[in-house]
């Protein structure tokens, strides 16, 4: 029953962060595939897709996991046989989750780059590609230091935190909204992302928007990590980027909710930093500016959904 708990986890944010999502949704569809039990092509098509709908009515906005669920999906081909099916959904998984890994690994790789000796970093929300440009850095030799947000109102910053701490970075932790206070002791911005739109707006943790405001304002650079599959390929095709609103209690304890009629909680969890406010995007194919995720979209993930079985091609993710 991988897929209902992998769904569960994923609803409930055991499992979360974009990048962790999409793998552990290829996981799940490719556990399944070797489990489940139908002989017919057809019959197994359908519990595939059966599965995958499960999975991407989990949460909306990251777009890892409707275009992780794509490439594996895609993996069921024109299979003549079951056998012949479940065995391209299993390449096609595989070959997502190492693909995956190796982007964060170029992209550690890249970002560390793009920070110098003796640079102070600030990050938002719990981003495994950002943190990852952060320790190549210091495992580079460069001495950083690092502010963390608290991340409200699910406190992702702690997980952020713990992680530094076990590199041996130097971190100071901060409320959300302190970042204006200390915007001017930052040397550069690190986020990872959500989605990335056509027009390289980027979606990413509610309160990202504030923190790159507040970096534009103060001249601070503004740098997204982000692996290809991050990037939103209906946006092309008009499509908006839709943005969680999770629930209130979330924020305010439903007791005292209750007792305060006129109010209500807003809990959106995400929001949208535009092109502008951004300097750089770094992928596993390069640095880009965010005005060239046309390009990244049409290159690397196909025009749209329909065309974006072919796009990848036989030979899986970006054609590697
Ligand atoms: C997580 C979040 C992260 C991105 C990128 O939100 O906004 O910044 O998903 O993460 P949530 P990663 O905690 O609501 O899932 O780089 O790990 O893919």
């Amino acid at each position: 029953m991988i897929v209902p708990e992998t769904a569960d986890k994923i609803k409930s944010m055991e499992i979360r962060g974009a990048g962790r999502i999409a793998r552990a949704v290829a996981e799940a569809l490719r556990d399944h595939a070797l489990a489940v039990r139908a002989r017919a092509p057809g019959a197994f098509r359908q519990e595939m897709e059966r599965a995958a709908a499960m999975l991407l009515a989990t949460r909306p906005t990251a777009v890892s996991l409707p275009n992780a669920v794509h490439i594996v999906m895609a993996g069921l081909g024109h299979a003549q046989s079951t056998d012949e099916a479940r065995a391209g959904v299993v390449r096609r998984a595989d070959e997502f989750i190492r693909s995956s890994q190796n982007a964060v690994e170029r992209i550690a790789q890249f970002g560390a780059s793009h920070i110098r000796d003796g640079d102070t970093i600030l990050t938002h929300c719990n981003s495994e590609v950002a943190l990852a440009c952060i320790i190549e850095a210091h495992r580079q030799g460069k001495e950083i230091e690092v502010f963390a947000t608290e991340v409200r109102p699910r406190n992702q910053g702690l997980i952020t935190i713990r992680t530094l701490n076990d590199a041996g970075i130097q971190t100071n932790f901060i409320v959300d909204s302190a970042v204006r206070s200390f915007i001017n002791d930052i040397d550069l911005v690190i986020v990872g992302a959500d989605a990335v739109t056509v027009n390289g707006a980027v979606v990413n943790k509610i309160g990202t928007a504030q923190v790159a405001h507040s970096a534009r304002e103060a001249r601070v650079n503004m740098m997204v990590a982000a692996e290809t599959y991050k990037f939103a390929p209906r946006t092309i095709l008009g499509e908006l980027v839709r943005i969680e609103e999770r629930a209130g209690s979330e924020v305010l304890p439903d007791e005292i909710a209750r007792t305060l009629p006129y109010v209500t909680v807003r809990n959106p969890a995400f929001d949208v930093t535009p092109a502008e406010y951004i300097d750089l995007i770094v992928t596993e194919k390069g640095a880009i500016p965010p005005q060239m995720a046309y390009i990244i979209i049409r290159d690397y993930l196909g025009w749209g959904i329909d065309e974006f079985h072919t796009a990848f091609g036989p030979e899986g993710l970006n054609g590697e």
